[in-house]
């Protein structure tokens, strides 16, 4: 599947690519689907993250163009860690990119409906924007959905707000992304949107340059480096409240509080397990990139040896058809000998060595100057036949 040279596909090829991103549970799914008009995407109902692999869509025409869209998870997935999703998407965009394919746009979904935007909002849109890097901002719409759940003057206002808060969305409008807004629950709303990415040219994201053209491993990525950041952070904090709960677990024993001491000794442990699974996840994100890569790498083999092999097959079996073919003409050949008049050439004529020229004298009917002359035939008197010798 994955080619090393990474031939840039020409656009005119007719497909549109889309990418879909998001925080976990504002739509992703949803939104794909009603541009597809199908429910090929599993959609989350419940408090747990859906989608957990990079999916594509069912491919479907608009305006004489095949779009193909595809799902992926948030980084604030409730199962995985953000370094585990970073691996999965950027897994996927590295693996288009080495195939030529490239992106026309990448959608950002965000609920309409979100009263606040937290600091889990804020961190998921810093890792998208480290993804993209600056050139393909243009390529990035933001949608808002869910209109319904609130009134045009509150979802206009929110707007405003969004479009002006410098830790969010600001900084990526200011350098040429834009907002659009998905106010119906239709196929036609999604699909507006849809149009508006068809026209965009396709550019590759900074991840997809930072891991092929310049060989980074994920963690040296700027993606890959905000997620670390975050990381060391969430690690700090863990730490500092392990501090805590050890000066308050002295305190309580001095106080001979045997039952808050216990307690804060398994809040201490429960922290340490966390933090534990952080470091390791954090020395280990690179490695674990690389093995995805090599178990990509390993079934490309094996699927380049069976082609192979087949064509290898394939190219035995039409030589052994061909003189099979052959062997069978010749045996009809000489079953059914050609019919109809002999071949000019094989008509039987002595050879000339043997006709003694100067055997019969001078007017004689044979003798030389008759030869190859009309001759009567004997016993049928006015006919003729010509003798050659
Ligand atoms: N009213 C309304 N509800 C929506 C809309 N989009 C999604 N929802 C609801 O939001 C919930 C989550 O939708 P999904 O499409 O699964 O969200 P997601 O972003 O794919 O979620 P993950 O896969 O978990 O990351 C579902 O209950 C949907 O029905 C929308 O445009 N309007
Ligand atoms: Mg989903």
């Amino acid at each position: 599947m994955t080619t090393t040279q990474h031939d840039q596909r020409d656009t005119a090829d007719n497909e549109i690519l889309i990418a879909v991103m998001g925080g976990t549970g504002s739509g992703k799914s949803l939104f794909i689907n009603r541009a597809c008009d199908s429910e090929a995407l599993k959609v989350g109902h419940d408090v747990q993250s859906c989608t957990e692999t990079v999916d594509e869509a069912p491919p479907f025409e608009l305006d004489g163009r095949t779009v193909r869209l595809f799902d992926t998870p948030g980084f604030d997935d409730s199962n995985k860690s953000e370094s585990e999703i970073l691996r999965i998407i950027a897994f996927e965009l590295e693996n288009q990119f080495r195939q030529g394919v490239h992106l026309h746009g990448i959608i950002y979904v965000h609920r309409i409906s979100d009263v606040r935007v937290g600091g889990l909002a804020k961190a998921n849109f810093g890792i998208f924007r480290k993804l993209c890097g600056e050139k393909s901002l243009r390529n990035v719409i933001i949608v808002t959905n869910m209109w319904t759940k609130v009134t045009k003057e509150e979802g206009e206002r929110r707007v405003e707000q969004l479009a002006s808060m410098e830790d969010f969305f600001k900084d990526a409008l200011d350098k040429g992304s834009v907002m659009m807004h998905q106010k119906r629950d239709t196929v036609e709303s999604v699909r507006e949107i849809v149009k508006a990415i068809m026209k965009n040219h396709p550019s590759p994201l900074a991840i997809q340059e930072e891991l092929v053209t310049e060989s980074k491993d994920i963690n040296q990525t700027s993606a890959g480096q905000e997620v670390d950041k975050r990381v060391a952070a969430v690690m700090e904090e863990y730490e500092r409240k392990m501090k805590e709960q050890l000066e308050a677990a002295e305190e309580a024993r001095r106080m001979a509080d045997e039952e808050t001491r216990k307690e804060l000794q398994e809040e201490r442990e429960k922290n340490e397990r966390k933090l534990e699974k952080l470091r390791e996840e954090t020395s280990t994100h690179a490695e674990q990139y690389r093995m995805l890569q090599a178990q990509l790498k390993a079934i490309e083999e094996e699927q380049r040896k069976s082609m192979a092999e087949a064509a290898a097959e394939r190219s035995r079996m039409e030589a052994r058809l061909a003189s099979a073919s052959q062997s069978q003409s010749e045996q009809v050949r000489s079953r059914f000998p050609r019919r109809g008049p002999p071949p000019q050439l094989s008509y039987p004529r002595p050879p000339r060595a043997l006709v003694n020229r100067n055997r019969f004298p001078p007017g004689h009917p044979m003798s030389a100057e008759n030869r190859g002359s009309w001759m009567p035939i004997p016993g049928r008197p006015g006919q003729y036949v010509r003798r050659y010798y």
